[in-house]
């Protein structure tokens, strides 16, 4: 099973990255299936990274635009941002990763008040790096900009930009395409499970790979990832506060909804997450004509059980989706 990257909607193109060995047999497969097909060495483009630092050595919103940044750096980040901040801001530690990095989450406008919540996650998968520095963007912007007093004054939310930093820094230091988390298992040559496997709801059925090897290695049991467990006791704590869940990943320009564990199978407010959806991709096209497509996980992606999103949504959140967010950097 090739290691899916992303997709172009636009161009009905699918991407996929294969290990040089098995080049001729995945050519032969395609040929096959009369699949027209185009390959490249992606080495050269994936190692190039800008890892430049500003100058006065404080991490700004600059750094947030133009470069990725170091799992430490995010966290000098949000640090900056709460004391630039501090009645807005607030910094919540949900629980540590396998590797011993605390997860954060970044509450805004939380007034101890019963405010509705929305939800927002990123980087659950390690080498989708552009989704850590939207939600940095966002947080920042949010807070920043006065156009969003309003906003904030009815809803609060909660953004946990890294939920994978173990996975993250192992991306950027020792494999650019891991996707895991960084778990260890005894006797095993393969570690790290995917975490948007691991989410206790219909886990192990559909797109999941029992195998430790796997990039879809959906873990020994639900929640065997710490990050996993963290995440969901922190939602469960205040799910009937939580209108609406969103994880960032990347790549497709998609807004995706649930169910996503299997096919042509859908809930029951299914045309309020449609509508919900389209508007939030109006909103976004409105900006800088950027196309959004609005589809089904299970039919316009594929089905892959045990994910966040189809979690989120069995606890009664009622507006959950996963955003593949655009391959376009312009
Ligand atoms: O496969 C995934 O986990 C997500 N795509 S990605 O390319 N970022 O890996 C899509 C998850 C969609 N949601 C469900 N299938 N429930
Ligand atoms: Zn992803």
């Amino acid at each position: 099973m090739p290691d899916f990257l992303g997709e172009n909607w636009k161009q009905k193109q699918a991407h996929y990255f294969i290990d040089k060995d098995s080049v001729d047999k995945v050519k032969i497969n395609l040929a096959a299936n009369n699949i027209t097909y185009q390959m490249r060495d992606v080495n050269p483009q994936i190692f190039k990274v800008r890892r430049r630092r500003d100058l006065n050595g404080a991490i700004t919103i600059n750094d947030v635009n133009n470069r990725y940044l170091s799992y430490d750096e995010q966290m000098q980040f949000l640090n900056f941002v709460a004391q630039k901040y501090p009645d807005d801001v607030k910094l919540q530690k949900l629980g540590n990763s396998y590797e011993g990095r605390s997860i954060t989450a970044v509450r805004i406008g939380d007034d101890g008040s019963s405010k509705p919540i929305v939800w927002i996650d990123a980087g659950v998968h390690a080498r989708e790096w552009i989704s850590y520095n939207v939600a940095l963007y966002l947080v920042y912007t949010i807070v920043s900009q006065p156009a969003y007093r309003d906003l904030l004054n009815s809803v609060q939310l909660v953004v946990v930009p890294n939920t994978n930093p173990d996975g993250y820094e192992y991306s950027r230091t020792n494999d650019r395409m891991w996707r895991k988390t960084r778990s260890r298992f005894t006797n095993s040559r393969c570690g790290g499970a995917d975490a948007n496997r691991n989410y206790p709801f219909y886990w192990g059925t559909q797109g999941v790979s029992h195998s430790q090897c796997s990039e879809i290695f959906c873990g020994s049991r639900p929640q065997s990832e710490p990050e996993v467990l963290a995440l969901t006791n922190a939602i469960q704590r205040e799910e009937t506060r939580i209108k609406g869940y969103i994880a960032l990943h990347s790549y497709g320009q998609e807004i995706l909804y649930p169910w996503g564990h299997t096919q042509r199978t859908y809930p029951s407010d299914v045309q309020d997450l449609i509508q919900v959806g389209k508007a939030m991709a109006s909103a976004i096209r409105a900006v800088n004509n950027t196309d959004y497509n609005v589809v089904n996980s299970g039919d316009g992606l594929y089905p892959a059980a045990g994910a966040s999103d189809d979690w989120a949504k069995s606890r009664g959140i009622k507006y959950s989706y996963t955003i593949e967010l655009s391959p376009i950097d312009d």
